[in-house]
């Protein structure tokens, strides 16, 4: 495939794909194989300048960013490895190569910690005999419970199957594995069973400067119900997930996907009269959290600004951003 004259490798094309086609998915995979997929370009330049290549790794980061538009971790992920490769003001292509690689590395390790982190900082905020909620599937969310399940504090969990894509299949399935006892309920059962929860722990698409919430659509609904039922709602999130766009008074796109992920093709043909709309995530209010845990600490909603500032600047200059606490040395 060919982007911005420069033909881009097969690897990275499918990568993208199955980005835009879920079958990579959740923020935080999304934004590490985004940064994946310009360490294997950078390894399969065809060859050319120095300034081609930089050329070039523009190209494929624009290609990568533009797989899913709500996930502010893909942009994020793949602005901290152009800008490390820039700040690093290579001589040569190996030189550039390498930076690359080495960024992307940085990243992949950094974002895999954080979760290990989030898990045992969430765990802390489950207690002794806890009946827990979730939705969609985040793997943040997800090593929050099974770490607090290694503790011997769940109870069980309520698992909503979270159509239309039924990501709380995998969740279901991952948490069942571990020994936790999952009772899967339709989306529809969130307020029935509300008054039987204890905590809510979702997972982050990304987190306006507000301390607002992106996630899968019903996520806001299942916070509704959590505050009407007076149930704590914590957020798992790695920091890399806060949208310094933002911070400039940019809203985060919504994606809406095909209808026919809603309904079937024939159906679709049957009823030319109904418009279909399948929008894939939603905005729950930050009066909505109790509290977001970040691999830097739990942290209240609105903390977010403050972190964001502390990072980007209050007029962050795009696209050279980069990603908090990512300087490894
Ligand atoms: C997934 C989703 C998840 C977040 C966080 O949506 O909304 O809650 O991405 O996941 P989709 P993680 O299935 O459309 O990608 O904690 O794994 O980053």
């Amino acid at each position: 495939m060919e982007v911005g004259g420069f033909s881009i490798p097969g690897e990275v094309v499918r990568i993208r794909e199955d980005i835009k086609s879920m079958r990579i998915r959740g923020a935080g995979s999304i934004a590490r194989h985004g940064a994946l997929a310009l360490a294997l370009a950078a390894e399969r330049f065809p060859g050319g300048t120095l300034e081609e290549f930089l050329r070039y790794i523009e190209a494929v980061a624009a290609f990568v960013r533009s797989a899913r538009p709500t996930a502010v971790s893909l942009p994020n992920a793949v602005s901290y490895v152009v800008s490390r490769l820039k700040r690093g003001s290579p001589q040569s292509v190996e030189e550039a190569r390498e930076l690359v690689v080495r960024a992307a590395r940085e990243f992949v390790t950094y974002s895999e910690n954080a979760v290990k982190t989030i898990a045992q900082l969430g765990a802390r905020r489950i207690e002794r005999g806890d009946i827990v909620m979730t939705h969609c599937h985040s793997a943040a969310s997800v090593a929050v419970i099974v770490e607090a399940h290694r503790q011997g504090k769940v109870e069980r969990v309520f698992v909503k199957e979270t159509r239309p894509a039924f990501q709380g299949l995998i969740t279901a399935k991952e948490l069942a594995r571990e020994g936790v006892e999952v009772i899967l309920v339709p989306d529809s059962a969130v307020r029935y069973y509300m008054k039987r929860v204890d905590k809510v722990v979702v997972g982050a698409d990304a987190v306006a400067a507000n301390g607002a919430l992106v996630n899968k659509i019903g996520t806001s609904l299942v916070a509704l119900a959590a505050k009407e039922a007076r149930v704590r709602v914590y957020v798992a999130s790695e920091t890399y997930k806060f949208s310094p766009y933002t911070i400039v008074g940019e809203l985060v796109p919504i994606e809406v996907r095909d209808p026919t992920e809603v309904v079937d093709v024939e159906w679709l043909s049957e009823n030319p009269g109904v418009e279909v709309l399948n929008p894939v995530f939603d905005v729950t209010p930050p009066e909505y959290i109790d509290a977001i845990i970040t691999e830097l600490g739990v942290i209240p909603p609105q903390a977010v600004a403050l972190i964001l500032i502390e990072e980007y600047g209050a007029t962050p200059v795009f696209p050279e951003l980069h990603v908090p606490h990512l300087d490894l040395g």
